[in-house]
């Protein structure tokens, strides 16, 4: 690109996005994220970059988010879509920092450099696709991100207020125009088409009950369930909460980060004993389901139970399919329950790898399996089925016996509902009310396939929580010196103890997990465990107390 180009550019930034703080931003485990009046200019520049990467791969569309996910309402965020519907590849996350993070002097230089390192032709076409969640902030931000892309002459696409699913849905579809059509109605008719075509070979039987609950968390997956909601036939009775209206503020004491952590009921939804409750994050990228017993004790169905129920009924399909060469596999993280891990091995049978949190992690290592299953206990997950898989399904689906034809057409279906790009609630939500409907089961049976060891999480506030290093998928940690010693000791006293400790990729903290055979042991090791890390990496504030 010629010079007076870019000169452009920089005349732009200054004017329209200027750089306002000199707080160093980094692109972590989500993109960027912080305060949403700290981002003007990283979202500017992040269109600049989501251009240069679509150049580099010939034209192909990028997407770009603009979302704090589970964050709190001030905090917003954006995060750049490789064309596959995937998250940017790991080696342009330093490129992106270094480019959020330049003066608005160096901008010029820095993007020029930044062409010429990653050897983007800019004389081809470059196509971006935006979204943005429901925060006040978001259309400003959206609006600058636009603007990054029109100034390196890309071609912005704004898709208004989308999940963070779908826009990765539509991003892989703009590539790969197999995979469905690229619009907010290309994702429903495809997913809702799914469920709906599913039903009909799989009537309500047994304990299922179509009568569904959802916390929206006051986000963006709510609004669009209410969407869906009227087009359902009555196939599932939606029962919406926490929409965004009546006050409600986003994921503030709901959604399911809010449900996973505090191990609680959210705000702003009616307690009916026994009710499944299905509960959204913020963007709709992950969901965790709940109910209440009639003793309002909490039960929690999270990451790790959906990602088990799921394989657990693809594993059944695939034998109806009588498709044994396939190889099906499970993707966890330290913080899935010791209880699911062994559920996963002894009793269903698949293998289980264990990975770094962080949904790319997961994903990297489900695609070596033929079908894969993977998940955070958070609630982040989805299933991948490679090219071979789904080319034996189809045929067996054709040309299969009866028997076997049947389970391969419910197979397709179930890929058809799947948003393989990245973990989707919407989908997800779906396809756990189709197992949970094929198998006649209410939501205690599902829970009863298991039975969770007690954990918590802590927090601990560090001087510098990149003190804490850590190894084999988290759960070593490496430095400061003493402190997996310590936590080995203090492990050690509990009966199933087990503890980690990691750096938190989007929070300026430490995060500390532990679980033990009783809730109050699992307290008090996480409490132990905060301690050590407040000790030996530098604590800052009140030390941590041993609850009582
Ligand atoms: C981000 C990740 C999520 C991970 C979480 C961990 C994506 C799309 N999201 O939300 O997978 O569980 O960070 O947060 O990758 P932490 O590092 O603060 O514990
Ligand atoms: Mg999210």
């Amino acid at each position: 690109m010629p010079p007076s180009s870019l000169r452009v550019v920089y005349a732009f930034a200054r004017e329209m996005h200027p750089k306002t703080s000199d707080v160093f931003i980094q692109y972590g485990t989500a993109g960027f994220r912080t305060k949403a009046n700290l981002l003007e200019h990283v979202v500017y520049r992040m269109g600049l970059l989501a251009v240069i990467r679509s150049r580099v791969k010939n034209g192909r569309t990028i997407g770009m988010m603009i979302t704090a996910s589970h964050n709190l309402e001030p905090d917003n965020g954006v995060k750049l879509v490789d064309p596959d519907g995937e998250m940017l590849e790991q080696s342009w996350e330093e490129i992106a920092t270094r480019l959020a993070n330049v003066s608005d002097n160096d901008l010029e230089s820095t993007t020029e450099q930044v062409i010429k390192q990653v050897n983007a032709d800019m004389s081809l076409k470059a196509s971006v696709f935006i979204g943005m969640d429901t925060r006040y902030t978001s259309p400003r931000l959206a609006a600058a991100a636009a603007n990054g892309v029109i100034a390196l002459k890309g071609t912005p696409k704004e898709f208004g207020i989308v999940t963070t699913p779908m826009l990765h849905y539509c991003v892989k579809c703009r590539n790969d125009n197999t995979y469905g059509t690229p619009t907010e109605e290309g994702y429903y008719e495809k997913i809702v088409g799914a469920f709906k075509n599913i039903r009909q070979k799989l009537p309500v039987c047994g304990n299922y009950n179509t009568t569904l609950y959802v916390d929206g968390a006051n986000g963006v997956g709510g609004k669009k369930l209410n969407i869906i909601r009227k087009s359902l036939d009555g196939e599932l009775d939606l029962n919406l909460f926490n929409l965004g209206g009546n006050g409600g503020k986003l994921n503030l004491n709901c959604g399911a980060d809010f449900v996973k952590v505090s191990q609680k009921p959210p705000v702003g939804i009616e307690h009916v004993p026994f009710q499944r409750v299905a509960s959204l994050d913020g963007d709709a990228d992950r969901i965790v389901y709940y109910y209440l017993d009639d003793k309002d004790n909490m039960n929690l169905l999270d990451g790790d139970r959906i990602a088990t129920l799921l394989a657990s009924y693809i594993t059944e399909l695939l034998k109806g399919c009588e498709a044994s060469e396939l190889q099906l596999g499970l993707v966890q993280t330290a913080y899935a329950n010791g209880a699911s891990t062994n559920y996963i091995t002894n009793d269903l049978k698949v293998p289980v790898t264990c990975v770094k949190t962080g949904v790319k992690h997961l994903h990297h290592a489900a695609l070596a399996y033929d079908i894969g299953v993977y998940f955070e206990a958070n609630g982040h997950g989805t299933v991948i089925y490679s090219d071979k898989a789904k080319k034996l399904i189809a045929k067996i689906a054709q040309e299969g016996e009866p028997e076997q034809r049947k389970a391969a057409q419910l197979l397709q279906n179930f890929i058809d509902m799947t948003n393989e790009t990245v973990g989707d609630a919407i989908s997800d939500l779906f396809l756990v009310e189709t197992v949970l409907c094929a198998r006649g089961h209410d939501a205690t049976q599902w829970m009863s396939a298991y039975s969770d060891l007690p954990c918590r999480q802590l927090k601990v506030t560090v001087r510098d929580r990149n003190a804490i290093s850590t190894t084999d998928a988290e759960r070593q940690c490496t430095s400061p010196e003493g402190l997996q010693t310590r936590i080995d000791e203090l492990v050690a006293t509990y009966t199933d103890g087990r503890a980690f400790v990691r750096p938190s990729g989007t929070e300026d903290v430490v995060r500390v997990y532990a679980e033990a055979d009783t809730q109050q042991s699992a307290d008090k090791l996480a409490a132990e465990v905060a301690q050590a890390v407040f000790d030996l990496a530098g604590g800052v504030g009140a030390r941590p107390e041993i609850p009582a």
